[in-house]
């Protein structure tokens, strides 16, 4: 889809706060390749003692209610239902677990600062989310989305203070561009990455996507594609190896 040339019909000035736009050419063809691979879900955790033991590198998806975890989880992979979406906000209650081609896991993870949610399943699903981005021991990166109609809100910033205390590589990805025009995309762009300027565990780089019109997969792929666990050699390179 439209992609990186969809990135940059921003103007310069938005050009200047993303720095590098495009990404290596060899890191998107192996996002890309990663990602072709067959992506299956491995577990979904209620609580702390359901979640798998940890083997391969991991990134999580984080972020408010109905800001399009599940999806942009689906759309990375090429999938429609891989994880469960919603229209209505709450839909993802568990730490959902998926293997991308038996080289790394996505966990999407419960949204939160969802308003009609019961206080007590609010609770349980913080405690959960603060529990596995405190103990993780594989987890790489965290995206912390943000909906780019409306940037960072009040109930985002306990998050990208809990992502410093524990020290969670963290990198925010705007979703749902295709929702909002240009001159607006810069603007929340700005405030974001102003946003971050206190945080050091914060990534600088923002990316920006749409799951919906495909904008960002491909150097988000590319990002993400760097945690993955290497290839095993195949047959023929180990027979090399072996003389
Ligand atoms: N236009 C548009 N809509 C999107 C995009 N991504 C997600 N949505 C819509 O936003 C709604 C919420 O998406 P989900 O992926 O379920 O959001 P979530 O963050 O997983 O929500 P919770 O599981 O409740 O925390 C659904 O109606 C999606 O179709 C996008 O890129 N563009
Ligand atoms: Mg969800």
């Amino acid at each position: 889809m439209g992609d990186l040339s969809s990135e940059r019909r921003l103007s310069a000035d938005a050009a200047a706060l993303f720095p590098p736009q495009d990404p290596d050419p060899a890191a998107l063809e192996a996002g890309r390749r990663l990602f072709a691979r067959e992506a299956r879900f491995l577990a979904a955790a209620a609580e702390p003692a359901a979640m798998p033991p940890g083997g391969l590198p991991e990134v999580a998806f984080a972020g408010r209610s109905n800001v399009g975890k599940s999806s942009l989880v689906n759309a990375l992979c090429g999938r429609s239902m891989l994880a469960r979406t919603s229209k209505e906000p709450g839909r993802t209650r568990t730490l959902n677990f998926f293997s991308v081609g038996g080289r790394l896991v996505l966990v999407d993870l419960p949204g939160y600062g969802h308003a009609e949610a019961a206080k007590s399943a609010a609770a349980r699903w913080n405690r959960l989310l603060r529990h596995y981005l405190e103990t993780r021991a594989v987890l790489r990166r965290t995206c912390l989305l943000i909906d780019a109609r409306h940037g960072v809100k009040e109930t985002d910033r306990p998050f990208l203070r809990l992502f410093d205390a524990c020290g969670v590589s963290y990198q925010i990805v705007l979703t749902k561009l295709d929702k909002v025009r240009a001159p607006e995309i810069e603007a929340v762009a700005r405030q974001t990455a102003a946003e971050l300027a206190g945080h050091p565990a914060a990534h600088p780089h923002i990316h920006l996507t749409s799951a919906r019109d495909g904008r960002g997969l491909a150097a988000l792929r590319a990002a993400l594609g760097s945690f993955a666990e290497a290839s095993p050699p195949c047959a023929l390179a180990r027979s090399a190896l072996r003389g």
